[in-house]
């Protein structure tokens, strides 16, 4: 039987600590229960690693996280998290039921198309001084139409009792949040959705405070 080499090594995640859409793919590799190797790329050091030319051919949007995995070079979170799903279904981090699958792509969508992007790092650096305030208004418009969407669709996690794709978005995005010094508290289910994720093992070993790249003060 031929086994290609490719898919017989461990994928490769080009990530930086810090960056919520790297997060998301460590927690999706680590509920698979996917062993893999990290590249760090520091988005600071140096003006920033990923605007090198040599990172360029790794992800041509030069940003984190891009993953080589099974012979290919992926980039964009949810493309990644959806290879991942198509290829290694266990467990399951889309739901079978179509309305459920779609309001877990809803949520995921609201959180890396209408959140995120507006306060990453090259958007921030565009805005200069005003940049905190700008992330924290375009964060609290995000959690004010997720609230009451969670309110409607979540169980124990965002949809229904069983982790998702919805609940890999969350986290990190209430990561953020708290960076930029957001008050959650006014909104409960994202608190305790959030809350609850974090005591999950995936969730933790993936977590910024821990990984190769974090530096030795953050480090917990
Ligand atoms: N849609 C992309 C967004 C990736 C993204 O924005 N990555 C950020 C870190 S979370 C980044 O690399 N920023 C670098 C920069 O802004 O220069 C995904 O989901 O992977």
């Amino acid at each position: 039987m031929h086994v290609s080499l490719s898919c017989l090594m461990k994928p490769v995640l080009h990530g930086y600590f810090r960056s919520s859409c790297s997060w998301r793919v460590r927690i999706a590799l680590a509920l698979k229960g996917i062993e893999y190797d990290q590249v760090p790329v520091n988005l600071i050091k140096d003006g920033g690693q990923q605007l090198t030319s040599q990172y360029k051919e790794i992800n041509p949007m030069q940003q984190v996280p891009a993953v080589t995995i099974d012979g290919v070079t992926l980039s964009q979170s949810l493309a990644i998290i959806q290879y991942i799903e198509e290829t290694r279904p266990s467990p399951q981090l889309l739901p079978t039921d179509p309305k459920k699958r779609a309001q877990v792509r809803m949520i995921s969508d609201i959180i890396a198309s209408g959140i995120q992007p507006l306060q990453n790092l090259y958007v921030l650096q565009k805005i200069g001084a005003e940049k905190v305030q700008w992330a924290q208004h375009f964060i609290v418009r995000g959690f004010e139409a997720l609230e009451p969407l969670l309110k409607q669709t979540a169980g124990r996690y965002c949809v229904g009792d069983e982790i998702s794709m919805a609940d890999i978005c969350l986290v990190p995005q209430v990561y953020n949040a708290e960076r930029f010094k957001v008050d959650v508290s006014q909104f409960p289910t994202i608190k305790r959705l959030n809350q609850t994720l974090l005591e999950i093992d995936a969730f933790k070993e993936s977590h910024p405070s821990c990984q190769p790249d974090t530096p030795s003060d953050l480090k917990s």
